[in-house]
């Protein structure tokens, strides 16, 4: 009778000790799926950040011309027009207030981030023949 408990009271021992183990190896197995995602996570988020922040595009002012006259972009792109010319300009939209910068001396330079799709046509106010034009999709 004594020799059953013994037996007994080994086998539930055991089986303490075999879910102690089980525990302790899941523990440590969620641990693991932990830093996983955590090394997963700050990647996704700077892809997140750049989608968030666009392209960048860049307009030369030169020769009295916008250059290139004309781009296609896509919405949360930004734009950025540089002066290289000696004497000032301007890059305002013909209607509407979507570009209007000051006046641009050498060197300076002017950046617009478009939100909106749509085509914005824009000029100098200083030479109204220096034209161009933003295609946002
Ligand atoms: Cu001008």
């Amino acid at each position: 009778m004594n020799t059953l408990l013994i037996i007994i009271s080994a086998i539930i021992f055991a089986g303490a000790v075999a879910i102690l183990f089980f525990n302790t190896g899941s523990s440590v197995t969620s641990q693991a799926v932990a830093s996983v995602q955590v090394s997963v996570q700050p990647s996704t988020q700077v892809q997140a950040t750049a989608q968030s922040q666009g392209s960048m595009e860049s307009i030369e002012i030169s020769n009295f011309a916008f250059n290139p006259t004309s781009i296609s972009i896509h919405s949360g792109d930004t734009v950025t027009w540089t002066n290289k010319d000696s004497v000032a300009h301007t890059v305002t939209s013909d209607s509407g207030s979507e570009l209007n910068s000051d006046s641009l001396s050498n060197g300076a330079s002017y950046s617009h981030t478009f939100t909106t799709p749509g085509v914005y046509t824009y000029h100098c106010t200083f030479h109204p023949h220096m034209m161009g034009s933003i295609t946002v999709t």
